[in-house]
Formats: C-alpha cells, structure tokens, sequence
C-alpha cells in the first residue's frame, strides 16, 4: 500500500504552491503606465481608496462637500488621522494599506505617512508596477474598461500600446441599465440608435460591440447588474442582452460576465463609495445559462444570501464559471465561508478569486490575505480526503492551485459551449 505523506508534507506542498504559482487575476480596475491618470498607485491613492472613504466619513463627520472640496493630500492625511493613528486600522481595508507597507520593506511602526510618501515619490510607474507584479506574484491583470468613460474612451482611439500583461476587457452597463440616455451617447459616437430598440438600433449596437472588442482585444464582455436585474423581461436589457451582446459574443467565442447585485448610489453624496448590495435573482441568471447554451458567463454575485444558490447553479451549468469573492464579499471571514462552501459544492471547478483592485498596489494586499485563506481552506479538504485514505501527491495539490489561480479561466476562455 502506498505511504500516505504526513500532513505537514501536504502543507507544507500547499503552502509552496499557493505562494509560488502565479495568478491571473480576472477582475481588476488597473491600468498600464502609459493610460496616464487612469493608472493609479501609490500611498496617497492608497489611502484615499473609496472603501476607506466610506469608513472615515463615518467618524470624521464633516460634511461630505467640505471632505471633495480638499485635495487628493488632504483628504489622504484627515482618513490617516482619522483610521490609522486616533483609532486602530483593523478593518479589512485599513489592514490591507498596512500589508501592503509590511511587504514593500517600510517601518509600518512608525506611522509616519511622509516618511512613506518620499519612498513611493522615489518610484516610477514603470517600475514600480513591475515591483508590485513580482512581490504579488500576479501574472496578468485583466481590466475594466469602459467606452462611455471619456478618458478612456480618448486613449483607446489613439490606439494605445497595452502591455501584454494587461488583457482587456469591453464593459457595457449602460447598454443595460442606461436607456434611454444611452441612445444620445450612441448616437454623438457616430452610432445610429434610437430608444425605439428596433432592428436597426440592434444592428448598430452590435457595431459598437465589434468595434470596441476589436480596438480593446478585449477577452470578454462584462456588466454589473442591480438586485431588481431579471432575465428574461420586457426591458431594454433583456432585448440588448438577446439580440445585440450573446450574438456577438458566441460570434467571437467571449464570455458574458455578469456582477449581480449593486445597489449604485444609495448615497450620493459618497460618490463611488455610495454603493450598496442587496440579495439578487439567481433563478434570472440560471434561465440567462439555460436559454443560451452556446453562450458562456462569468458571474459573481455581491450578497452573502446569493452565494450558496449561485454554487448550486455552477454545479448545473458547465456555461457558467463562478468568480471571486466580490466587493462586501472581500473579507477574510467571506471568503473563508464561501471558499469552503464552493469547494464542498464544486471541487477545483471555480474561480476563488480576484482582486478587483483600483490601486495597483492593493494587488499586494488583496492576494496575499485570499492567498492565506486558500490555502487554510486546502489544507483542511486534503486533510480530509487524507483521513479516507486519499493518497495525496503533490501534482495534485499543484495542479488544484494552478486551475484556481489560473487554469480554470484561461481554459474556460478557450473552451466553445457544444
Ligand atoms: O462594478 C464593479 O466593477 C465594482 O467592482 C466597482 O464598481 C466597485 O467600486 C469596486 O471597485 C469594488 O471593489
Ligand atoms: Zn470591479
């Protein structure tokens, strides 16, 4: 009979290959150097996350205009003030500055936000975002980006070059959930709609489709939805979903990755971290796998009550692949119970996760505290395949890291729905 290895031996090859094996990180807000201002890193910007905007404003109870009325500078050192040296930073987002100080060799100790300032202002952008890839050990980072944002939309049209690190990816939302404004902003883009959503404004949509697709080489097409999203109905959605984005996208053999359950600006005044969540229809999403079996669909859902419904779907539909844990989900005690969970649901046929990061630095964070609890949630199912007599080989363990991290995207990117 085989020898089984020891438990600290299957650890021990857990823990070399969720550190070492590098990661595609399916969702992110990054951009490369040379998209200037939409890149963004550094502790100022750090600092300023919309997360930990939220969080300040909670305690610094200025009015929120006095709060957009300072500069990037200013409002950095009043949530340093206010989270990290009047109260303790052990919120997830506060933590994750503080790592991301730890690993790049700073005296996290000191306090001294100035002191980090002259380190990042000795930095370039070249070459710290090669910095951050190595010490994240993040392999490729997939954007979003966005036509209707007009920055964006004015470096695409110059044709910018994108470092093969970077995949893009088109997002649409207000395709969606933007009619009928939408219409004019087709239309001052040289695109012939009308609010009617007649066969002609359908064609055009799809031009615009094919055109962004083509100029971004964008490896998917991507939407955030709100709770009240259903599938199918009588709304615009629905009829651009159907007759404009699934064409296109089995054309092109893309997924459609649809981020179900974001309730956008229940306060305003909080401007990007004015977002909320709310428990979403999964049974829409299920009949979106089930009506269009030659499509196929990332998805990730934003409220706690939708995860176990959503890993019971992933298990009916192989068109789907389940991603990440999103957002308000993005806390070690989430992500511990939802890693658990998919994996006692679906075994190594899912995405763990992705950073979602807008900061280029937080990938640092943001990987290291999933990595940390990937790897408890492993050790604990090898353990328990182990005491059933499972003979556990490190290749297997490998290659359990390599589809999370990266396989199970990159070959469902591939595979053509049959
Ligand atoms: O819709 C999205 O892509 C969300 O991830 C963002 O809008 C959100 O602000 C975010 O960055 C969450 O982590
Ligand atoms: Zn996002």
């Amino acid at each position: 009979m085989a020898e089984a290895p020891a438990v600290s031996q299957v650890n021990q090859w857990i823990d070399d290959a969720v550190q070492s094996t590098p990661i595609v990180d399916l969702h992110t807000h990054l951009y490369p150097p040379n998209f200037g201002p939409l890149m963004l890193w550094g502790i100022d910007e750090l600092v300023t996350y919309h997360y930990l905007i939220a969080e300040t404003l909670r305690i610094a109870t200025i009015p929120y205009e006095q709060y957009w009325a300072m500069t990037q500078k200013q409002q950095a050192e009043l949530i340093w003030k206010t989270l990290f040296v009047e109260h303790a930073p052990i919120s997830e987002a506060c933590r994750g500055v503080l790592t991301v100080l730890q690993r790049l060799g700073l005296d996290v100790a000191s306090a001294n936000l100035n002191q980090f300032r002259d380190f990042f202002h000795s930095q370039t952008s070249e070459q710290y975002l090669d910095k951050v890839m190595k010490l994240a050990n993040v392999r490729t980072l997939v954007m979003t980006n966005d036509p209707f944002e007009s920055v964006e939309r004015e470096i695409w049209l110059n044709n910018p070059r994108v470092d093969p690190r970077f995949k893009a990816v088109l997002r649409i939302d207000p395709l969606l959930v933007g009619w009928p404004r939408v219409a004019d902003v087709l239309t001052d883009h040289g695109y012939k709609v009308s609010t009617d959503l007649g066969a002609n404004t359908m064609k055009e949509i799809r031009r615009f489709l094919s055109d962004w697709l083509d100029r971004m080489k964008g490896i998917y097409i991507a939407c955030s939805l709100p709770p009240s999203w259903r599938y199918p109905d009588d709304s615009p959605a629905t009829k651009v979903i159907n007759e404009a984005i699934l064409p296109i996208a089995r054309e092109r053999n893309l997924p459609f990755a649809t981020m179900i359950g974001v309730n956008k600006l229940v306060n305003p005044s909080l401007r990007l971290a004015g977002d909320s969540v709310a428990k979403a229809d999964a049974r829409s999403f299920e009949r979106l796998c089930a009506q269009n079996p030659k499509n196929k669909f990332l998805v990730t859902m934003l409220s706690r009550e939708n995860q176990h419904e959503l890993a019971v779907a992933s298990r009916k539909f192989r068109n789907m692949l389940l991603f990440g844990c999103w957002w308000f989900m993005n806390n070690p005690i989430l992500i511990n119970e939802i890693t658990r969970m998919r994996m006692e649901l679906l075994g190594t046929s899912f995405v763990p996760q992705h950073s979602d990061a807008r900061i280029l630095d937080q990938i640092i964070y943001k990987w290291d505290h999933s990595r940390a609890i990937i790897a408890q949630v492993l050790k604990d199912k090898f353990q328990d395949i182990a005491s059933a007599g499972w003979a556990i080989t490190r290749q297997q363990v490998q290659t359990t890291v390599s589809d999370y991290f990266a396989g199970n995207f990159e070959r469902f990117l591939q595979w053509t729905p049959n």
